[in-house]
């Protein structure tokens, strides 16, 4: 039996802060939407970044009522929590309501209190709870289901992960609009983009991550899509960009080769980016064939020029093998974007201002750091909490010491990036971007005439921000 007649995957995220990963689609969902499209019911897809109608929870509230008799949430981030918890609860709770995602996961209890239209939380990945709830399975057997019953609050066993071999990949036709990189209203780029997921997990074990972790604190075994899917996938894509959001794309080499062969030989024409380790370097033939398919940014994980810290991170390489992997990679055309960590146990404040100098001597050409930041699954929080004159305030917060808190953190962030981000940096990060294909003249011109509109967006954020 199916449950529903008509269902909205809603994306409830919407404002400025977000504006800018307002890029890319909302990737979870719309694979929990492709999961029920093919069970009956009619699926609407709706994300508010893109329907500023729909911001008003009054008009979305309408629109539910005469429409909608499943309401299917998406909650993924820390931020703007506390903001879409208030939206959520005022949309009719007349309407069956379930919630997944990230955030949902980790503040079940959390969720139930301040929304009391949820009806249901699919805790962890989504694709086979949302399946069995639209075919009619009793909840009591639905595994990973938290829901209501007599007024309490049922906690089902964990799920086991799904199988990626046989989860239908997200339906771009359910999209109204295409993605497009905007900033404080502006927009910056005449690019598309779109995100395309092609394994799940990563095999790796560095200490302060939980990419690898499902929301419930289960490493998520490293799993791979079968190449004919992606490239069926990929065929269906529209977008120019695409940020092929797999923790690690090269985590298996001869798979990474294999579908460069693929985009070549089936002539798909993208503009790829792609998250990586610096192992990919050690593997030339599979660097030459990403160029020829249109690979052009690599998002690598770095987080310290410091040995000690690296290994305290358990990033499994050196410094060394850091300039080495550079000394390659910097022969390519690729755009090379680097992720850093400060504000590390014992880091002190000459080996956190080391990191925009270290980028520099390896010639990456851009970074983002951020400070060090305890999940709830972390294995870090223990060593935190074990380590005299260390602490962090919440889940999911930043770590701070007695020696750097929140001001003395925030000095050094200033630093880094004013070291780093200097003029001929940014002029470099222009050129490059406009010679390997990036940005075209065209962009950078219509970027140009739209500053004032920029400058006004941002003084407008900073103004609301103040309030
Ligand atoms: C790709 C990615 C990005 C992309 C975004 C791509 C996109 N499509 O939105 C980019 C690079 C832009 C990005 C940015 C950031 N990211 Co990010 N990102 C990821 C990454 C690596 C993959 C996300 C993904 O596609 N997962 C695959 C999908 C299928 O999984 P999913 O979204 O969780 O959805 C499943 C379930 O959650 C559930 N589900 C989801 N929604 C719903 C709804 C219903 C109704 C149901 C039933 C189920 C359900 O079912 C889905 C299918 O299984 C994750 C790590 C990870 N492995 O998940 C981090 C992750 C999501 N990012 C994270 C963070 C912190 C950030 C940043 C804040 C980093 C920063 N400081 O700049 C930014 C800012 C984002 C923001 N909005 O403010 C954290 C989120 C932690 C948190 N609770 O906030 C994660 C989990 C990594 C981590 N462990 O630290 N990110
Ligand atoms: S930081 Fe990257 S390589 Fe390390 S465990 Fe996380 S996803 Fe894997």
């Amino acid at each position: 039996m199916i449950r529903y007649k008509h269902a909205l995957a809603l994306n409830p995220y919407f404002g400025d802060s977000t504006a800018l990963i307002g890029v890319f689609p909302p990737t979870g969902l719309e694979y929990i939407a492709a999961s029920m499209k093919d069970l009956g019911g009619k699926v609407t897809l709706l994300d508010l970044r893109y329907e500023k109608a729909y911001q008003d929870p009054k008009a979305l509230s309408q629109f539910i009522r005469n429409e909608i008799d499943l309401l299917c949430v998406s909650i993924r981030w820390e931020s703007r929590f506390g903001d879409v918890c208030d939206f959520v609860s005022q949309l009719p709770p007349e309407v069956c309501t379930i919630v997944g995602g990230y955030k949902a996961t980790a503040e079940v209890e959390s969720l139930f209190d301040r929304c009391p239209n949820i009806d249901m939380i699919a805790r962890g990945e989504g694709e086979d709870i949302i399946k069995q709830i639209v075919t009619g399975a009793p909840y009591k057997d639905i595994r990973g289901l938290s829901y209501r019953e007599n007024g309490r609050v049922v906690h089902n066993e964990i799920a086991p992960l799904p199988d990626i071999t046989r989860i239908p990949f997200p339906d771009r036709s359910l999209r109204k609009h295409n993605y497009c990189l905007v900033k404080h209203g502006v927009r910056l780029s005449s690019n598309t983009f779109d995100t395309l997921l092609t394994t799940r997990g990563c095999p790796f074990k560095c200490k302060f991550c939980t990419f690898s972790l499902n929301p419930l604190g289960q490493k998520r075994s490293y799993t791979e899509r079968p190449v004919e899917s992606v490239i069926e996938e990929l065929k269906t894509v529209t977008a120019d960009v695409v940020l092929l959001s797999d923790d690690n794309f090269f985590t298996n080499p001869n798979r990474s080769e294999q579908l460069c062969d693929l985009i070549i030989e089936n002539k798909i024409k993208k503009i790829f980016v792609a998250q990586t380790r610096i192992d990919v370097a050690k593997h030339p033939r599979v660097l030459d064939k990403a160029e020829k398919a249109g690979f052009k940014v690599f998002l690598i994980g770095i987080e310290s020029p410091h040995d000690r810290i690296l290994k305290q991170l358990q990033k499994g390489f050196t410094q060394q093998q850091v300039r080495d992997a550079f000394a390659v990679l910097t022969q390519y055309d690729f755009y090379l974007h680097g992720y850093f960590i400060y504000g590390n146990i014992g880091e002190t404040e000459e080996e956190m201002l080391y990191i925009p100098k270290f980028a520099k001597e390896i010639k990456l050409d851009s970074i983002t750091f951020q400070k060090l930041r305890i999940e709830r699954f972390s294995s870090l929080k223990e060593v935190v909490e074990e380590t005299p004159g260390y602490y962090y305030n919440r889940i999911g917060g930043s770590v701070y010491s007695n020696h750097y808190g929140r001001k003395e953190l925030k000095q050094i962030g200033n630093r880094i990036q004013s070291e780093f981000y200097d003029l001929p940096q940014v002029i470099h990060i222009i050129r490059k971007a406009w010679r390997i294909g990036l940005v075209s003249g065209l962009d950078l011109m219509d970027a140009f005439l739209k500053l004032p509109l920029l400058m006004y967006g941002l003084a407008r954020r900073k103004a609301q921000k103040k309030r």
